[in-house]
């Protein structure tokens, strides 16, 4: 049988299961990463599981997420990520070497290889041809232990490009026009894989920006395949050895095709609350912008902030706008401050930041109240910036820099002759930021600061699941929704009693006072509940709160595997209409719980006590995710299996 890219990774790597889409399927995983906000996590579970050392090709930690330091905990966490890396063969980026994602491609991705990754953006590698997957880190921690990664075989999409991108037509358009066709659901359970002339248009970077963003369809991955583009980017990193050709098979079969002709795309806008909602910039041209974020793993290579700084270049940014920059790297800023593009970029009037993630997760620099911030990132969930009632929308570099000069959202093609930048021969390479772990007889004392508390324990399934719906929430709630992010709550991720204060902060204060208060519950979702980012935290520090169960119309594929990683039951409304019947409040029971998980039931009935209602939801797991959850989480479930 002819082979997609997909395919081809998949079967190479396959240790369980069969390639047929919707079945479980176990994969070998070559490489890992985590980064600062869910590293300390992943690595207090790999340490309770036991395993001395890391069994992957390459296992890496980034410290970029929480690098604002306003307080001890994060530099606590960086100390202990350094400890743990050092005595587990894993290598850490130290803080200032860079988003992970941006490093990871640049440095260590490599066509044809498995990377997860305990961030939902861990599919940017995709962008050199990996099969590079998002997941909480418990999953990542199992990786890292050399287990398999289990995962439904999702179904192929090929994305074909057809044509030439007119001028100044980026990546991020492209992507913004695959999301306007997918929405926030439409990559569900699917590998969205990449083909066509316009391939030869795009530079792995940008390949990157697109692999990087289809997260925000709920794709389980996107992928590229690896051709002379490829080859030419990891030549200029230094690391052609790692190149390898890897293309779809001339009659591959695919679950379905989408065509995008490029010459048709505009310069894109995501306006607010939501990735998916796109609009052309020509019709929202105009609109007064009072801030501009130039970075995030997105956006924020060298060739991106190089236009960045060409159109700046002699110009001073608008009185009544703010733009901050960060680079994605070091190699990054190293080169832009070499070729004399930062100093354009400074004179301009330009805030440079760190290069880390900074303002896309509400690490400093939130937009002053209802304030329009046009960013480069890929996420505009409301109050993720920081700002509650700020209106954010998401655009290419281009279109980010012209408006930051004219104070207005503007097209970028009204600057007449496009800006281009051709990939640099040889990248400036210096691994230097990079400590590399210890032998393995060589151990030191793992530093812990007082921020760093146990893992939380759950226990094992109970026989009858009774409790109260502890809140009802609407359609696409997002992680950030459940477990927000930000200055104030991210430097508390090692931290799961003080986390646990702060679930659903953004909808509803009162909720884990309420779920205290009842000793537990469940909670009530709409459609895709637990979208967006992979933090398992969304799932933790509810198990933390004693909520034993999510009913929803549907689940997010991330968060609903975190679900089971913590032994909260995630269940199916069998019909979506009954969500309209049940209250916050309501007393759901559903009998013999236990028994149903155990036997492999795909349909239970819940009964609403308050109304003497019932309905039925459907649980769809495989038997080990089933064992998962009676054992009450994967550590537990792990636990039994070595005693057995
Ligand atoms: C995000 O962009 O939301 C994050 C912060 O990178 C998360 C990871 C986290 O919450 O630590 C993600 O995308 O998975
Ligand atoms: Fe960091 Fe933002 Fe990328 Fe998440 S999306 S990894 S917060 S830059």
């Amino acid at each position: 049988m002819d082979l997609s890219v997909a395919a081809k990774i998949i079967e190479q790597h396959l240790v369980d299961g069969r390639m047929k889409t919707g079945e479980e399927i176990g994969i070998r995983i070559d490489q890992t990463l985590v980064q600062d906000a869910t590293g300390t996590m992943a690595f207090l579970q790999f340490e309770a599981m036991g395993i001395p050392r890391v069994k992957t090709e390459r296992s890496m930690v980034y410290v970029d997420h929480n690098t604002l330091q306003t307080g001890f905990e994060s530099a606590d966490d960086h100390k202990f990520l350094q400890d743990m890396a050092k005595n587990t063969g894993v290598y850490f980026s130290r803080p200032g070497n860079g988003i992970c994602h941006q490093v990871h491609l640049e440095r260590f991705g490599a066509p044809a290889k498995t990377l997860l990754g305990a961030d939902s953006h861990t599919p940017t590698s995709g962008g050199l041809g990996s099969l590079a997957i998002g997941a909480g880190g418990l999953d990542v921690a199992v990786a890292m232990g050399g287990g398999p990664f289990y995962l439904t075989m999702p179904r192929i999409i090929n994305i074909k490009l057809n044509g030439v991108p007119a001028p100044w037509i980026t990546a991020k358009d492209i992507i913004l026009e695959v999301l306007k066709r997918l929405s926030v659901k439409g990559g569900t359970k699917a590998i969205l894989e990449y083909s066509g002339e316009g391939l030869n248009y795009l530079s792995v970077p940008e390949r990157a920006t697109i692999t990087n963003m289809g997260a925000e369809t709920g794709a389980t991955s996107s992928v590229f395949p690896s051709d002379e583009v490829t080859r030419k980017f990891l030549e200029a990193q230094a690391r052609e050895g790692d190149w390898v050709a890897l293309s779809a098979d001339s009659d591959a079969e695919y679950d379905d095709v989408i065509e995008i002709e490029l010459s048709q795309i505009e310069p894109m806008v995501a306006c607010p609350h939501s990735p998916d909602n796109v609009e052309t910039v020509v019709e929202l041209a105009g609109m007064k912008v009072s801030q501009v974020m130039i970075g995030s793993c997105t956006n924020s290579s060298y060739m991106d902030l190089t236009k960045v700084a060409k159109i700046l270049k002699g110009k001073r940014v608008h009185p009544d706008v703010n733009l901050v920059l960060a680079c994605g790297s070091r190699q990054v800023l190293k080169m832009l401050a070499d070729d004399g593009s930062l100093a354009d970029i400074i004179e301009a009037g330009a805030r440079v930041l760190e290069t880390a993630c900074g303002p896309c997760i509400g690490m400093g620099q939130s937009p002053q109240s209802q304030g329009v911030s046009l960013r480069t990132s890929n996420r505009n969930f409301k109050g993720r910036s920081g700002t509650k009632d700020a209106e954010v929308y998401l655009v290419s570099p281009e279109t980010a820099a012209v408006s930051a000069v004219n104070g207005f959202l503007t097209d970028p093609r009204t600057l007449g002759d496009a800006v281009t930048v051709e990939q640099p021969e040889i990248f400036t390479v210096d691994d230097s930021m990079i400590i590399l772990p210890a032998c393995a007889s060589e151990q030191d004392e793992v530093r812990r600061g007082p921020n760093i508390k146990s893992l939380p324990q759950n226990e094992a399934l109970s026989a009858v699941l009774k409790g109260e719906v502890l809140i009802k929430v609407g359609d696409n709630i997002t992680t950030d929704h459940i477990m927000p992010a930000g200055a104030k709550i991210l430097p508390l991720r090692s931290n799961i009693p003080a986390m646990a204060e702060h679930v659903f902060e953004s909808i509803d204060p009162a909720f884990p006072a309420r779920a205290k208060e009842k000793a537990g519950g469940i909670i009530l979702g709409g459609e895709n509940y637990g979208q967006g980012s992979s933090r398992e935290h969304a799932a933790l520090a509810p198990m933390y709160l004693k909520v034993s169960a999510v009913i929803a119309k549907s689940i997010a594929r991330i968060h609903h595997d975190n679900l089971v990683n913590f032994g909260i039951v995630p269940l199916m409304l069998e019909n979506s209409d009954d969500y309209d019947g049940i209250n916050q409040g309501a007393e759901l029971v559903i009998e013999d719980i236990r028994g149903s998980v155990e036997n492999g039931s795909e349909t239970l009935v819940v009964k609403d006590v308050s109304n003497d209602k019932e309905y039925r939801v459907i649980l769809t797991l495989s038997s080990r995710q089933r064992g998962i959850l009676v054992a009450g989480g994967m550590l537990n479930w792990m636990k039994e299996q070595s005693i057995k």
